[in-house]
C-alpha cells in the first residue's frame, strides 16, 4: 500500500465549510474547472447542507465559489458523473444515463435549497453556467459580483435547463426572456441580471462577500420561522387564483400567530426594544 504524505498530495476538498456566528458559509472549491460538481462534491454538498438545516444554531446559509467562478454546471469530465452509479458508461456514446444524474444529484440538491428552514444566499462571485447557475437561482437570494454571469448552457450540450431551470426562469423573468436565455445559452452579465429581475443584486466585486455577510447577518436575526414560511407561501401561491392565495394566507397566519415568534415581535414592538427570535 502506498502512503502519500500530507505535503505532497493531499487533494482540497472539493467543498469548504466555515462558521462565523449564526451563519454557515459554503464554498464549491474546485476553481481549476470553475468550481463544476463532481459526485465528490455533491458527496459533500447535500450533508452540509442537510447540517446546516438540523443545526437550530445556524440562522442562515452563505454559498459561494472559490476562484474566478462560481459553478460551471455539471463536470463533463467527472467519470463517476457519467451513469449514476459510475457505471462507466460514456457521453461521447450517447447512452450515458443523465435522468439518473439528475434524479441523483440535482433533483435532491435543488429540493433541499428551496425547503431549507432558514435564508440561503448565493453570493456569485464569477460564471454560473448550466445546473450552477439554477443551483444559484434556486436560493433566496442571488447577490453577485459585477463581473459575474449566468448562463443557461444546456442547450449547447443537448439538454434542457435542469436544477429547477424549467420552472425557476419563467417565474423569475418571464416566458420570453426564459426561452431566449435557455434556447441561446447567451452569457447574461450580472448587470443584466439585475436589470431584468433574474436575481436580488449586483454589487461591485470588492464588497461582494461583505454584502453578502451583511445580509446574512441581518437575516438571522429575523425570524426563521417567518421567512421559511414566507419562502412557501410566495411559490405556493403562484399557480393559485387571487382567492386561492387568500385562503392560504389565512391558513398559514393562524399557524404563525400562536408562534413564540409573533409573541416575541409584538411585546418587542410595544416594548420599543429588540425582537430576540428563537423558533426555527
Ligand atoms: O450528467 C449530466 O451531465 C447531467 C447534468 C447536467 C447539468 C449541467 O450543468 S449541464 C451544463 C454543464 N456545463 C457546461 O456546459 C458549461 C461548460 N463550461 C463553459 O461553457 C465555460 O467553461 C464557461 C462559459 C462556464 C466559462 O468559460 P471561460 O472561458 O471563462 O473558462 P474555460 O477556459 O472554458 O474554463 C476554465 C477551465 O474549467 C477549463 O479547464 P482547463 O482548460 O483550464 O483545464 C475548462 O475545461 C474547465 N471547465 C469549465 N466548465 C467545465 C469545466 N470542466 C468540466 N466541466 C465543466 N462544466
Amino acid at each position: 500500500m502506498t502512503q502519500t504524505t500530507a505535503s505532497s498530495s493531499v487533494a482540497e476538498p472539493p467543498l469548504l465549510v466555515a462558521r462565523q456566528g449564526a451563519m454557515m458559509i459554503l464554498t464549491l472549491n474546485r476553481p481549476a474547472s470553475l468550481n463544476s460538481f463532481t459526485a465528490a462534491m455533491h458527496g459533500l454538498l447535500l450533508p452540509a447542507l442537510q447540517a446546516a438545516a438540523d443545526d437550530a444554531s445556524v440562522r442562515a446559509v452563505i454559498i459561494t465559489g472559490a476562484g474566478r467562478g462560481f459553478c460551471a454546471g455539471q463536470d463533463l469530465a467527472d467519470p463517476a458523473m457519467s451513469g449514476a452509479g459510475g457505471d462507466g458508461r460514456s457521453k461521447d456514446a450517447g447512452n450515458a444515463d443523465v435522468g439518473a444524474v439528475v434524479e441523483r444529484f440535482y433533483k435532491p440538491l435543488a429540493e433541499r435549497v428551496r425547503t431549507m428552514p432558514v435564508p440561503v444566499i448565493a453570493a456569485v462571485n464569477g460564471v454560473a453556467a448550466g445546473a450552477g447557475a439554477n443551483f444559484a437561482l434556486c436560493c433566496d437570494f442571488v447577490l453577485a459580483a459585477r463581473s459575474a454571469s449566468f448562463i443557461q448552457a444546456f442547450s449547447k450540450i443537448g439538454l434542457i435547463p435542469d436544477c429547477g431551470g424549467t420552472w425557476l426562469l419563467p417565474r423569475l423573468v418571464g416566458r420570453a426572456r426564459a426561452i431566449g436565455l435557455a434556447m441561446t445559452g447567451d452569457k447574461l452579465p450580472a448587470e443584466e441580471a439585475e436589470r431584468i429581475g433574474l436575481i436580488w443584486k449586483c454589487v461591485d466585486d470588492a464588497q461582494l462577500m461583505d454584502q453578502a455577510m451583511t445580509l446574512a447577518q441581518r437575516l438571522a436575526a429575523m425570524s426563521s420561522k417567518a421567512l421559511a414560511e414566507t419562502r412557501l407561501a410566495i411559490d405556493a401561491a403562484l399557480p393559485m387564483d387571487f382567492a386561492g392565495a387568500l385562503g392560504r394566507e389565512a391558513e398559514v397566519q393562524g399557524r404563525m400567530g400562536c408562534g413564540a415568534d409573533f409573541a416575541e415581535g409584538v411585546a418587542a414592538f410595544l416594548a420599543k426594544r429588540p425582537a430576540v427570535f428563537k423558533d426555527r
